[in-house]
């Protein structure tokens, strides 16, 4: 298959001014006509006279130029595109097609989710639909008419504002819609279904009444009101911070059980993973809710930064979803606890972020080429870029960066862009110079800053030295130095923050927190006016997204746990101090726990005046996975012996503490969201999660109880896996009393299986692959897929690396088995793969085995072709 090119970008040669589709909506055949107002572009250079149309999958019935049928010889249908030969420079297209949305198992165009039909067209979906020029640049105002049974399709919705509805006397009914703002064709959607309707309104801040609504499937009804307020703050929330406001006269939200990502930002009408809507304490916990108002919160933000602004093309899709989910990361933080926030954020980068940006399938924010641009959803492009303009913010301040955006969302509106674009309004708000800072955009692989330090009692003078260095790939040069601002803060004895002063300062220095902005590989600052030498706190609020090395000693990282007035950095210190004794324990597995470790954890957890959740976060142990990243062959045994035994010493030491702890952080009265219940519940979730390591007698009737009394499935979910990965008749009890509950809804029934998938028992792969054959078990079901497949592959590491390779097997068997079904599943699945080269040789074997017999496989979509091939490199 071929790559593209960012370098190849060319304008297109047409343009479309208007659309007008007419779907007769059927889950067998959909006949589809489409009439496109289409005309030469100026700007472009002019090609071989053809017109050359996107179309995948499409049966062509009919084709017509200006009312005048073509013959033949006049166009040509390949399998991905037709061909028009010799076009006039101004004419009207019309086209009508069929289509199969019942044998659409790839969850692209237009497909059936339960009785619904709807769509998906981002990135290339809506060539799937009808011929088309499917590229962001050519943007249009669509005019849509959904004719469907009345019976089966009562609901009819596409974008835009409804226009007008009529009977056709036949059984059938016809909506029509006008989405009056030029849009891309990844933005348009339709759904038809029999749905619930839940219905609320906004006035937004210059008095325009919009219509919000809600749709579900019937059974659903009473699981909207958290999507719904969560929706209304956001739209407050982007008026005040960015001056906003929404544009349409109805916003719709529609959830859908078949959906291969979290959601999508279809102008006026988002169609959601059920998963990101649907919510009521008994079915979903904390973290599904703090989901649903993110991923609400990021689709309605879509609608400035994405859809009113675009992509000029998809290598740009960091333009929108970096910024887009650095709006949604800030929107979260406001409506919760900050320091939590930014936590959960970074352990997602360095989950994710950095193994990816360290293997093979590495990339820039802004990749240079793919083959199939599904594949570059990626948290480099998402979670790192939104980590580059989290940078700018830093480097410009608040007022000056929303200044920056007034100038880009006034300059571009109507248009489709290009990252340029908006590094360009940042620099002409502040006046700075951030060529340099370009290269973030550009450069693959996690920047390393060493940082070394010296300390002059007799001048009272404090040097620090930063050397930047970005690894350089086959494929991925070093660009040079990056321009990184480095957030930092010294404490004294006492743990105060001491004032920043630099030599060189003219101007009083802060106090607290400086921002260093590094530019060459190597810096030097030298802070002046100490009188002891201060502990640095480096990196504050994980300004950059680096690996920091520095060698503080552990009393160091305990002083800074308790002490660093920067919330972020004190959890960080928590989190290196455990994961330097876990290494050392996977190297020497009968070293002792030092005392001084145990006190520290000892503080954390009955320090009555910091918040629980925090406390929470910091009692948490870095993960497997993390921990493997760290090693240059990752030791799989070695690591989950090291963590197990390690909160079996820390349960030991700190038993009474953690049952107070538990019993101090139940929930006094009902179930409420605050940030205050949630840490609660957390802290004591974690607490039983010690409490249970050692599968104590009492531990274990504390658990069942908890799972029994059922208040909130935070607490019933955490109960359940903690039982399942204890084992025995308690676990086998409690499965069942919870399949029993909730069979009949798929979002806890996932839960049901991902508690099996992640369990630490030894039978874990032989559990996961018994429930394959499970009645609730489909692959066609990508929620489904993932709550089994994808967690035992991602997130259990101990059973999926099995030194038999039975684990790898396994996932070779489903991707195979879903290739021909759901490519985009099938790719994400295979990247469990993609740190292969970091095992022991005998793994890496196996696992390679599995890579080849993928690659050997007849028919392979671009999808996973591409993933294994650069896989293997
Ligand atoms: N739907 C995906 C998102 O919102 C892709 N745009 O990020
Ligand atoms: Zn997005």
């Amino acid at each position: 298959p071929p790559t593209i090119h960012l370098k190849d970008y060319r304008p297109p040669e047409f343009l479309i001014d208007r659309v007008e589709l007419r779907f007769e909506l059927d889950a067998e055949v959909t006949r589809v006509e489409a009439l496109l107002q289409m005309r030469r572009n100026p700007a472009a250079t002019r090609g071989d006279g053809d017109l050359h149309l996107d179309g995948e999958q499409l049966e062509l019935e009919h084709v017509a130029i200006d009312g005048r049928p073509l013959p033949p010889a006049e166009y040509r249908v390949e399998s991905e595109a037709l061909i028009l030969h010799h076009v006039p420079d101004r004419f009207r297209l019309e086209t009508r097609v069929r289509i199969h949305p019942m044998l659409n198992t790839a969850l692209e165009g237009l497909y059936q989710s339960g009785t619904l039909l709807c769509t998906q067209c981002e990135a290339q979906g809506f060539r799937r639909i009808t011929y088309f020029l499917d590229r962001p640049d050519v943007m249009a105002c669509y005019t849509t008419t959904l004719v469907a049974d009345k019976g089966r399709y009562p609901v009819l919705l596409a974008n835009g504002n409804p226009a007008g509805t009529e009977d056709l006397g036949d059984g059938r009914h016809l909506a029509r819609w006008e989405d009056p703002f030029p849009k891309p064709s990844y933005l348009f959607a339709l759904v038809a279904g029999d749905l619930h309707e839940v219905a609320d309104r906004f006035t937004t801040a210059s008095g325009r009444d919009v219509a919000l609504r809600l749709y579900v499937e019937p059974e659903n009804h009473d699981k909207c009101d958290h999507a719904m307020r969560s929706l209304k703050k956001a739209m407050r929330w982007d008026e005040e911070r960015y001056g906003r406001e929404y544009d349409l006269d109805v916003y719709l939200i529609v959830a859908v059980g078949h959906f291969n990502m979290g959601a999508m930002e279809n102008k006026g009408l988002n169609v959601f993973n059920a998963k990101y809507v649907l919510a009521r304490p008994d079915t979903a916990t904390d973290q599904d809710f703090l989901g649903i108002e993110g991923v609400i919160a990021h689709e309605y933000f879509h609608n400035w930064t994405g859809n009113r602004i675009t992509c000029r093309d998809w290598f740009q899709l960091s333009l929108k979803e970096g910024f887009t989910v650095y709006r949604d990361q800030e929107f979260s933080a406001d409506m919760g606890s900050r320091d939590v926030k930014r936590i959960a954020d970074v352990r997602t980068l360095r989950a994710r972020q950095f193994p990816e940006d360290a293997g093979p399938l590495a990339h820039p924010v802004r990749p240079e080429s793919y083959i199939e641009i599904n594949n570059f959803y990626t948290a480099t492009v998402y979670e790192k870029g939104a980590e580059l303009v989290r940078m700018q913010v830093l480097l410009l301040g608040p007022e000056v960066f929303r200044r920056a955006t007034d100038l880009y969302f006034t300059r571009h509106d109507g248009a489709a862009v290009t990252i340029e674009d908006f590094v360009r309004c940042m620099e002409e708000a502040s006046g700075r110079d951030l060529t340099q800072f370009m290269r973030w955009y550009s450069q693959a692989g996690t920047p390393e800053l060493t940082v070394t330090d010296d300390w002059d009692a007799a001048d009272g003078v404090y040097t620090l030295t930063f050397r930047q260095q970005t690894a350089p790939s086959a494929n991925h040069p070093s660009l040079g130095p990056l321009h990184i601002p480095v957030a930092i803060g010294l404490l004294d004895g006492a743990g105060r923050d001491l004032p920043l002063r630099i030599a060189e300062d003219t101007a009083e220095p802060p106090s607290g927190t400086r921002v260093l902005e590094l530019r060459r590989e190597e810096a030097t600052y030298r802070f002046v006016g100490l009188r002891a030498r201060p502990v640095p706190s480096l990196l504050r609020g994980f300004s950059a997204p680096v690996r920091v090395r520095y060698d503080y000693s552990d009393d160091d990282l305990m002083f800074l746990m308790a002490h660093d007035s920067d919330g972020f950095n004190r959890w960080d210190a928590a989190q290196t101090l455990a994961q330097r004794l876990l290494l050392r324990l996977v190297a020497e597995p009968e070293a002792a726990v030092p005392e001084g470790f145990v006190a520290a954890f000892r503080r954390a957890l009955t320090d009555h005046e910091a918040d629980p959740a925090l406390r929470a976060e910091v009692l948490k142990l870095p993960s497997e996975a993390h921990l493997g990243e760290q090693m240059a062959i990752v030791d799989v045994d070695g690591i989950h012996r090291a963590r197990e035994g390690l909160k079996q010493a820390i349960l030991a030491a700190l038993r009474d503490e953690f049952r107070a702890a538990y019993e101090d952080h139940r929930d006094a009265g009902p179930y409420e969201l605050t940030p205050a219940a949630i840490g609660r519940r957390a802290l004591k979730n974690l607490a039983l999660g010690y409490l249970m390591q050692d599968g104590d007698a009492e531990a274990v009737d504390l658990c069942t109880a908890q799972f029994e009394a059922g208040t909130n499935m935070t607490d019933v979910i955490a109960a359940l896996g903690l039982l399942v990965d204890a084992g025995g008749a308690p676990a086998e009890r409690a499965l069942d009393t919870f399949y029993r509950r909730w069979s009949g809804d798929p979002l806890v029934l996932d839960k049901w299986f991902a508690v099996q998938a992640a369990s630490k028992r030894p039978d874990a792969l032989a559990r996961v692959e018994a429930l394959l054959g499970h009645e609730a078990f489909t692959l066609r079901n990508p929620n489904r897929l993932r709550s089994l497949v994808g967690v035992f592959c991602n997130l259990n590491p101990v059973r999926f690396h099995a030194a038999d390779g039975a684990g790898y097997r396994f996932l070779g068997d489903r991707v195979l088995e879903l290739d021909p079904l759901n490519p985009q599943m099938a790719s994400r699945l295979l990247q469990a793969l993609a740190r292969w080269r970091c095992y022991d040789p005998d793994r890496q074997a196996r696992m390679r085995a599995q890579l080849e017999r993928i690659l050997d496989a007849v028919e392979l979509s671009k999808d996973v072709y591409e993933v294994a091939s650069k896989t293997l490199g």
